[in-house]
This record gives structure tokens, C-alpha cells and sequence, in this order.
């Protein structure tokens, strides 16, 4: 997996969501996922609409926009057209079957309707997994576990994360990979002999600064793409800023700097100058 192009590995997924991800992956020759967590819909239509360009996914915190109403939905579903990107909504599910199908398919923001990929939290065992997929499955999404966590002091670690991955496995059409900081597919079997292919999506990325006043850790692009075998880059702060992405242009600049950092350490990961 560590040497396949991300085309190679769209033919191997089942799935539509992961497969539209790496295909726009590879379209765009970015793997960079932008997390957009400012809490006014015009800076989060601004921001998406100015990194656009430059990124194969966005993330989404869609309960911290103070003003929100369908129109974000309408507008965001708009910029992903126009810019080619995929929505992923991090929800980070974490209740029983039952409730977790009502959280994803109704309320204020019916998460299943516009999000192609969605995450969640695997403590409650696998009922998490059995609610969420008999929403998303029949509409073509894809689900994440979180099988690690970029926090300091996180519980997410030894036979915790293992479980996870055994989870993960029992569900191959709907659960296509995990936030961690690192792969996924040697957890439990001899090394080397795992042909499996999950998403690893990896959030405390910065280039700038090593952590916040809030337990976030991060690591560059090298250390998470290159070092750690992790396909996605989720860069929040990173690109836009303290001041919810007010300079344009800096937004722009950063955007574009994470995207290149990203692939330069994917494709001397594979090997090749594509
Ligand atoms: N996130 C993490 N770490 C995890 C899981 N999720 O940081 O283990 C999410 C946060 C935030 C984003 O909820 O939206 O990734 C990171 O933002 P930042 O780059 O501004 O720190």
C-alpha cells in the first residue's frame, strides 16, 4: 500500500466515497484535507471558496456556525463542484446504534443527505458502525473510526486501537479507513502480510508551531505522509489562521504550501516523480 499511487488504490475500493476521495486525489495531485472551524457562514463559504483549488476534501464542524441554516448546505455543496472537492462532516459519532442513525439522518443538519464521509468514535463497539451504515450505506457514503487521537495523554492507544481495526474489518463496504497518526492495516496480522487498504486521515498537521494551549500535537506533512504511511493531511488552523482567514491571500499562500509539502512526501513515499 505504501508504494501504490492513490489511483492504483481507487480500483481496489469498493466503496464510493473512498474511491471518489482518491480519484480527486489524484486529480488534483493534493492530499491535503482543509478543517474549516470558524463560526460565522460567510468565513466559512470565504475560507473553502479561497483553498478550494488546492484541496481533495473538506472537514466540517457544521455545529459551530452560529448563523447556520440550509444555505450553508446549498452554497458549500456548490463550492465542491465548482472547486472538485469531497465534504466530510467530522461528527465523531459516539452513542448507541439507534441514536447515532437519528443524528446522521435527521435534525438541524441531516449530516447523511450532503457529507460523503462521516466519523466516529469506536467506544461504543460495533452497534456504532450497525446504526450509521443502515443510513449511509444505501446512499453511497463511507465511514472513518477513530482509532487514535492527535491529543496529548489520548486513552485511544494499545488494545483500544486494535479493537478498532477489528471493527473496522467486520465492515468493509461501509468503515473505508481511520484518523490516526499512523497505518492501520498491520494492526493484528504478521508484518507484511496485510494486503489491506484502509484511509488513514490524519488531523495535527502544522508546519509552524508543534501544539496549542489545548493538548493538540502536531507533525509536519514529511513526518505524517513520509515517516508514518498516512494518506490524507488535515491541516485546520495551520492554513487559515487566528484571524479566520481575513488576509486572502495568506489563506491562499498556506493552502498551497501544505498541498505541495503533502505531495512532495507522498510521492518520495511511492517512490516516483509523477
Ligand atoms: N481532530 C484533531 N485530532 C483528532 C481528531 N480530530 O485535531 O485526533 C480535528 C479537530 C479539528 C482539526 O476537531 O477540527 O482536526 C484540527 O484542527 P487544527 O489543525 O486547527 O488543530
Amino acid at each position: 500500500i505504501l508504494k501504490q499511487t492513490y489511483s492504483q488504490r481507487a480500483e481496489n475500493h469498493r466503496n464510493p466515497a473512498a474511491k471518489a476521495l482518491l480519484e480527486t486525489i489524484e486529480r488534483k495531485r493534493s492530499n491535503l484535507c482543509v478543517s474549516v472551524d470558524v463560526t460565522k457562514k460567510a468565513d466559512f463559504l470565504r475560507i473553502i471558496d479561497i483553498v478550494g483549488p488546492y484541496i481533495c476534501l473538506v472537514k466540517t464542524h457544521v455545529d459551530i456556525i452560529e448563523d447556520f441554516d440550509f444555505s450553508v448546505i446549498e452554497n458549500l455543496k456548490d463550492l465542491s463542484v465548482k472547486h472538485d472537492f469531497q465534504i466530510f462532516e467530522d461528527r465523531k459519532f459516539a452513542d448507541i446504534g439507534n441514536t447515532v442513525a437519528l443524528q446522521y439522518a435527521s435534525g438541524v443538519y441531516k449530516i447523511a443527505s450532503w457529507s460523503h464521509i462521516t466519523n466516529a468514535h469506536p467506544v461504543p463497539g460495533p452497534s456504532v458502525i450497525t446504526g450509521l451504515l443502515s443510513v449511509g450505506l444505501p446512499l453511497g457514503r463511507g465511514l472513518l473510526l477513530l482509532s487514535e487521537m492527535s491529543t496529548k495523554g489520548s486513552l485511544a492507544t494499545g488494545s483500544y486501537t486494535e479493537e478498532a481495526v477489528r471493527m473496522a474489518r467486520s465492515n468493509r463496504d461501509f468503515v473505508v479507513g481511520f484518523i490516526a497518526q499512523r497505518r492501520m492495516d498491520n494492526i493484528g496480522v504478521a508484518e507484511g502480510a496485510s494486503d489491506e487498504d484502509f484511509l488513514i486521515l490524519t488531523p495535527g498537521v502544522g508546519m509552524d508551531v508543534k501544539g496549542d494551549s489545548m493538548g493538540q500535537q502536531y507533525r509536519t506533512p514529511r513526518e505524517v505522509v513520509l515517516e508514518s504511511g498516512c494518506d490524507v493531511i488535515i491541516v485546520g488552523r495551520g492554513i487559515y489562521g487566528k484571524g479566520n482567514g481575513a488576509n486572502p491571500e495568506a489563506v491562499r499562500e498556506q493552502a498551497e504550501r501544505y498541498r505541495a509539502e503533502g505531495w512532495k512526501a507522498y510521492e518520495e513515499r511511492i517512490g516516483s516523480k509523477q
